[in-house]
């Protein structure tokens, strides 16, 4: 009989970073306790288990913490190592697949810098913003898919898949957020399709939060910001 295990999922709901925990949860079938933070008043147990960077997401399996979204992905694949696997076995084109995750990781850096303290990105952070865009659409396709854009009919969406949806299936908060597009189809098509293609698998749809509701809250927090600021 299989012991029986404890995950639970301290996050907040609007967490681009949380949203990867629970996708990869979900992906994986694991039934999990998800624990809503207030990250102004955090919980005594999200301090205590996440004592360097006191951020969401926190996996708790059997008691024993684990700090980091993508550190989390890899954890839970290793963990629950039945298939549907969310890194490739082989294991250069795992590398790769953690290359292009971390680059994209980067990318969105850029414009999350801005996020809460009520600026907009500078001209010469949007100047690196769309290389960076650029590069991603050219090279990861040539690398990764040159038979065409991933497709989630069999095969179920991975560690690459959820770091590039926590990123750019926001597309439309960051639009009337910062006011620009940063994925369409007519400058990006790979990219825009495989967004498109992961926003239409039932278990991302699922964990995925309202935009709306993601719009207005970073306008609270920016609203916030600038009062403090004076
Ligand atoms: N590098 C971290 C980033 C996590 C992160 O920034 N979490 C935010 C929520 S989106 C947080 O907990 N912020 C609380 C704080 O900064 O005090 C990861 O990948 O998990």
């Amino acid at each position: 009989m299989e012991e029986e295990s404890s995950v639970k999922l301290h996050g907040m709901w609007a967490s681009p970073y949380v949203l990867r925990a629970k996708l990869a949860l979900n992906i994986k079938g694991i039934d999990f306790e998800y624990i809503e933070e207030d990250l102004a008043n955090k919980s005594e147990l999200v301090l205590q288990h996440n004592p360097v960077h006191k951020k969401v997401p926190v996996l708790v399996h059997n008691g024993l913490p684990i700090a980091e979204s993508m550190i989390i992905l890899e954890y839970i694949d290793e963990t629950w190592s039945d298939p549907p696997h969310l890194l490739p076995k082989d294991p250069y084109l795992r590398a790769k697949h953690r290359f292009w995750a971390a680059y994209l990781q980067e990318t969105m850096m850029i414009l999350s810098k801005t996020m809460t303290n009520g600026g907009k990105p500078t001209e010469d952070e949007m100047k690196e913003y769309w290389k960076k865009m650029d590069m991603a659409e050219e090279l990861i396709k040539a690398e990764l898919f040159s038979n065409g854009c991933p497709s989630f009919q069999e095969a179920k969406p991975g560690y690459l898949d959820i770091v590039l949806y926590s990123f750019l299936g926001t597309y439309d908060v960051v639009e009337e957020f910062y006011g620009f597009k940063h994925i369409t189809a007519e400058r990006y098509p790979f990219l825009a399709s495989w967004t498109k293609a992961l926003s239409e698998v039932p278990q991302v749809k699922d964990a995925t939060p309202s935009s709306v509701k993601v719009i207005e809250i970073l306008h609270a927090m920016r609203k916030n910001y600038l009062q403090l600021k004076g």
